[in-house]
């Protein structure tokens, strides 16, 4: 059994997503991060960097009770787990190489650039430019790369892809102004389209859907989610 903490936002949308392909058992624990609740000790013992998503699984290596947090680690630990969705042996040099391009770079990227144009107590051009520019180049690369390809790593669907497709889910928010954010990169659009057409992304995207996650953003959950706005606040 996979007890997975989840808020419904990209990274944990992508485990979602895998969790959905994979048929497998899983228990949902909702981690409300606009009320702070990926700051309790409880849960800083599963991911002491108090972020969603993170897992355990009761069933880890030797049969123990193991965690895994950050969605490219649980990704990566549930695909070889179950030898799933992580291409053939010679696809592995691509899937690492992608997996961590859009972990080290799409996320934060994205990441960045909404919290610069839609939280940020003022609108400063500089950041906002740095980071609108920054998610645009690594969607160029990963466009160009997509160009004559149907997946991103080997030729078949991959944890990489539903990497990509967490984030890509929110290029309207990542690239607010335009009709469509993705119109300039078709071969990304694509992929993306691709990957959310499919039945699990359907079940991924319902994950907790009745739960009453707080949708407000009040003093508490800024103090919450931008604690480095508070010097008084140990972080
Ligand atoms: N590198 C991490 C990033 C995790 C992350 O930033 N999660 C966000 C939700 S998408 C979160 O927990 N935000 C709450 C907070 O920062 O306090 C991953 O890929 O899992």
């Amino acid at each position: 059994m996979i007890r997975f903490y989840f808020h419904p936002t990209p990274n944990p949308a992508k485990v979602a997503l895998l969790l959905e392909e994979l048929g497998l058992a899983y228990e949902v624990v909702p981690v409300d991060t606009s009320k702070g609740e990926q700051h309790a000790p409880a849960f800083r013992a599963i991911n002491p960097n108090g972020k969603v998503p993170a897992i355990v699984d009761t069933e880890g290596p030797g049969g123990k009770e193991a965690r895994v947090f950050d969605s490219s680690a649980i990704l990566l630990y549930l695909g070889e787990k179950t030898g799933r969705f992580v291409g053939a042996p010679a696809d592995k040099p691509e899937l690492l190489s992608w997996l961590f391009f859009i972990a080290s770079g799409v996320g934060p990227f994205s990441g960045q650039a909404v919290h610069f144009q839609h939280a940020a107590p003022e609108k400063l051009p500089y950041a906002i430019n740095r980071y609108r520019r920054e998610i645009e180049r690594h969607y160029r690369v990963l466009d160009r790369h997509l160009a004559g390809r149907e997946f991103i790593a080997g030729s078949a669907y991959s944890i990489v892809d539903m990497s990509a497709w967490g984030w890509l889910a929110r290029a309207g928010r990542v690239l607010p102004g335009e009709d469509d954010a993705l119109a300039a990169f078709p071969n990304l659009k694509r992929l993306f389209e691709t990957v959310d057409a499919r039945p699990a992304a359907a079940r991924a995207k319902a994950v907790a859907k009745d739960h009453p996650f707080k949708r407000t953003t009040d003093e508490e959950t800024k103090r919450a989610m931008f604690p480095s706005n508070y010097p008084e606040i140990a972080m």
